[in-house]
């Protein structure tokens, strides 16, 4: 790899799908933002830290799990702004799972201070409605840095993660801009338009006429080899209880990603984003309204499809009191409040268990 001042930054070349030995339960989870995080918190209680990056000789370290958890994030989200690239989802994951997130707004650095948010402003920059922390500011410059250096975003999301050690594999589902925009009406005005996911999210909190979203980028967005090897080699592939339009909607709309889980050997089971037929945070309702699909578990499962039926699912875990009946589809129920990682993990069991994989007794 060149070197390109950012001495001590050991790009790690991502794994190229070496088998690892040891690993006994091989998880891979589809994850946008928040929701997603969570999830994997309990993922992770379930089945112990993950090596990531991992160490050069693919043995587990002190205290590692024999098992292995790849996260394939969401991308959609990432924009451009003040000339550095953010990439919100995986830096909830990583900043999540490395015990740096803000647990009150759920996304960003804690302990943050807003000085040069407050100096843009000032200067008139734009946007100035975008919430750009100081130490976040910091992740944003060195990913910044290594993407003009010629690394894949890949390779700089494992960069970031030695330092925050996260405990699963973050892997990128693309590497390519596949950026989620909005058509919108703005208010006072009757000419639509298409802004950035961020905009029409923070500045405008989905409260705007809205009339559909669109994947804007790099036309041959494609799967990552990473990613494509985390579904290839997964034991069991989850969908965590993200936005499914914006979140794994976006994930599935990589060239590649639907063809590879419909393929994958692996069982496939969703964890419905809603609980009383409600989303917990975020817009996952705004989000279904305007692709026409009712908030409901049953609707989000059929909207997501029967695996035996062109679709992608093979089980769909929906809360205590929810109900939902899909041709082809095993539903299950559980308690899906991830109130704290144990209880997480024990919603994670119950998914595995729905589509017949064993995962290690809750100790
Ligand atoms: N969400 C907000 O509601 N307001 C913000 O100002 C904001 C800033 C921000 C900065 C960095 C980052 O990684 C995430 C940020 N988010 C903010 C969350 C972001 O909009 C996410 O895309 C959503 O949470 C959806 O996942």
């Amino acid at each position: 790899m060149p070197r390109h001042g950012l001495e001590g930054f050991d790009c790690v070349t991502p794994l190229s799908g070496a088998p690892l030995q040891w690993t006994l339960v091989k998880v891979t989870v589809l994850v946008g933002g928040v929701g997603g995080a969570r999830m994997l918190l309990g993922v992770r209680e379930l089945l112990g830290r993950t090596p990531f990056p991992a160490p050069s000789d693919g043995a587990p370290g002190e205290g590692e799990s024999d098992h292995s958890v790849t996260a394939i994030v969401n991308v959609g989200d990432d924009a451009w702004m003040h000339g550095v690239r953010i990439c919100p989802d995986l830096d909830t994951c990583m900043y999540t799972l490395g015990g740096g997130i803000d647990e009150e707004r759920a996304w960003g650095r804690r302990n943050e201070t807003w000085h040069a948010k407050e100096e843009l402003a000032a200067y008139g920059a734009d946007p100035d409605w975008f919430g750009l922390g100081d130490r976040d500011l910091a992740t944003h410059l060195i990913r910044t840095q290594m993407l003009e250096a010629g690394y894949r975003l890949t390779d700089v999301t494992a960069a970031l993660c030695r330092r925050w050690a996260p405990g699963v594999a973050l892997r990128p589902v693309s590497d390519e801009r596949h950026e989620t925009h909005v058509v919108i009406t703005p208010p006072g005005s009757d000419a639509q338009r298409a802004i950035h996911f961020q905009e029409w999210w923070v500045r405008y909190r989905a409260q705007v006429p809205t009339t559909g979203f669109a994947q804007v980028g790099d036309k041959d967005a494609h799967l990552t080899p990473e990613a494509a090897a985390a579904i290839d080699e997964a034991d069991v592939i989850l969908f965590a209880p993200s936005n499914p339009v914006v979140s794994i909607g976006a994930i599935l709309s990589v060239n590649g990603m639907r063809a590879a889980l419909r393929t994958a050997s692996a069982p496939i089971v969703g964890i419905s984003p809603v609980i009383d037929n409600k989303p917990l945070r975020g817009m996952a309702d705004e989000c279904l309204s305007v692709i026409g699909v009712p908030t409901t578990a049953e609707a989000i499962a059929a909207h997501y499809g029967a695996r035996c039926a062109a679709g992608l699912l093979d089980g769909w875990l929906i809360a205590d009191g929810d109900s939902a009946e899909v041709e082809g589809i095993a539903i299950g129920t559980a308690p899906l409040l991830m109130t704290d990682p144990r209880t997480t993990a024990q919603m994670v069991r119950d998914a595995c268990a729905l589509v017949g994989v064993d995962t290690p007794e809750l100790s």
